[in-house]
C-alpha cells in the first residue's frame, strides 16, 4: 500500500479533490491509502472527497479532523495560516508499521506515474524533497550553499525516523530560536533542520511555476528545462499561478479542469471569468506580454 497525505481546509477542499483524482487517474494500477488531514471540513466536502477516491477500485481515503490546539506552540509567520504545519504530524496520521508517506500540497497535480517514489529501499534520509533552482533562502537561514534549498510542497517522509527522532519537536525548536529569519514557516524550518538528512528528488517531482515561465531558470540550460517540462510528474501551482482563476495562463491549467470535471465539484465556474478577463488573457499572449511559455511548447498539448 502506498501512503499519501494531503492537508486542507474548507477553502481548498475542491483543489484537494482534484489532486486526488489526478493521482488516481495517472496511477491506475497502484493501491493508495490516502489521508486527508483537515481543519473545519464540512460534511459535504468530506463526502465529495470520498467520491473522488471512489473513482479508484482499490484506493481508500481516511479523513482526519485535526485538533487545532496542537498548533498553539507553533509561531504564526507572515501571512501564512498555521494549518501549513499540519504535514508535520505525518507520523500520527498513519499506522506505526508504515515506512514512507508522500505528502502533497493541495495545489499540486499529478500528471504521470509516481510509483517510482514508493519503490526504493533507502532509509538513510528523513525527508525527500525537490530543490528550488538558484534559491537564495539558504543565506537567510544561514545554511551551507551546497545543500541547496527545497520546496516543501512535495515531501517524502521517512515516517519511522520522523517518529523516533522527534522531528516535529526539532522543527518547533528551530522556529522558536529563529523567529526573526524564518519567512516561510514550515519550509524554512524543514530546510534548517534536515538539510543534511535529505534525499534530493528530481525536479520532475515538484515542478514549480517558474519552470514554465519564459525567462526564469534560464541558467539551468535549455536541455534541462525541456527535460523537466516534458517529463513533469507533479505540477505545483505555487505562487500566484492558481489554475482555478480564469486569468491564469499556466500551461497546465486545462489539466486542472480536466480532473475537476471528474469530481463532484464539476459545476465550478471561476469567479473571475468574464469577457474582460478573457480579452485580457488573449491580448497578453497576442502582444507577447505573457510570461508563461506557450501551451504547444509542452509535451502532448
Ligand atoms: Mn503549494
Amino acid at each position: 500500500m502506498n501512503h499519501i497525505l494531503l492537508t486542507t481546509d474548507e477553502n481548498f477542499a475542491q483543489h484537494c479533490g482534484v489532486c486526488i483524482v489526478s493521482i488516481i487517474k495517472n496511477n491506475p494500477h497502484t493501491h493508495f491509502c490516502i489521508t486527508v488531514a483537515g481543519m473545519g471540513l464540512s460534511e459535504g466536502s468530506k463526502n465529495k472527497l470520498q467520491q473522488c477516491v471512489a473513482l479508484s477500485d482499490h484506493s481508500e481515503l481516511n479523513i482526519v479532523e485535526f485538533p487545532g490546539e496542537k498548533l498553539e506552540p507553533f509561531p504564526q509567520i507572515g501571512g501564512y495560516r498555521k494549518n501549513i504545519y499540519l504535514r508535520l504530524w505525518v507520523d500520527e496520521f498513519v499506522d506505526e508499521s508504515v515506512d514512507f508517506v508522500l505528502y502533497l500540497d493541495a495545489d499540486t497535480l499529478v500528471v504521470d506515474s509516481i510509483e517510482d517514489l514508493f519503490q526504493f529501499n533507502q532509509h538513510d534520509f528523513i525527508i525527500g524533497a525537490v530543490d528550488i533552482p538558484f534559491a537564495d533562502s539558504h543565506k537567510r537561514c544561514h545554511l551551507p550553499l551546497e545543500f541547496g534549498y527545497f520546496n516543501s510542497g512535495v515531501l517524502l517522509f521517512n515516517v519511522q525516523r520522523w517518529r523516533t527522532e522527534h522531528c516535529r519537536e526539532q522543527l518547533l525548536r528551530f522556529l522558536i530560536e529563529n523567529k526573526d529569519i524564518a519567512l516561510n514557516p514550515d519550509q524554512d524550518a524543514l530546510n534548517g533542520v534536515f538539510y543534511r538528512q535529505r534525499l534530493n528528488l528530481d525536479y520532475t517531482y515538484n515542478v514549480i511555476t517558474p519552470f514554465f515561465r519564459r525567462y526564469d531558470y534560464q541558467k539551468l540550460g535549455s536541455d534541462e528545462l525541456t527535460r523537466v517540462r516534458n517529463e513533469a510528474k507533479i505540477i505545483h501551482f505555487n505562487g500566484r499561478a492558481r489554475p482555478w482563476l480564469y486569468s491564469c495562463n499556466h500551461p497546465y491549467q486545462h489539466k486542472y479542469f480536466d480532473y475537476l470535471s471528474l469530481t463532484p465539484w464539476h459545476t465550478f465556474k471561476p469567479q473571475d471569468k468574464s469577457l474582460y478577463t478573457l480579452m485580457k488573457k488573449r491580448l497578453r499572449v497576442l502582444l507577447g506580454k505573457e510570461s508563461f511559455i506557450h501551451i504547444s511548447d509542452v509535451k502532448g498539448m
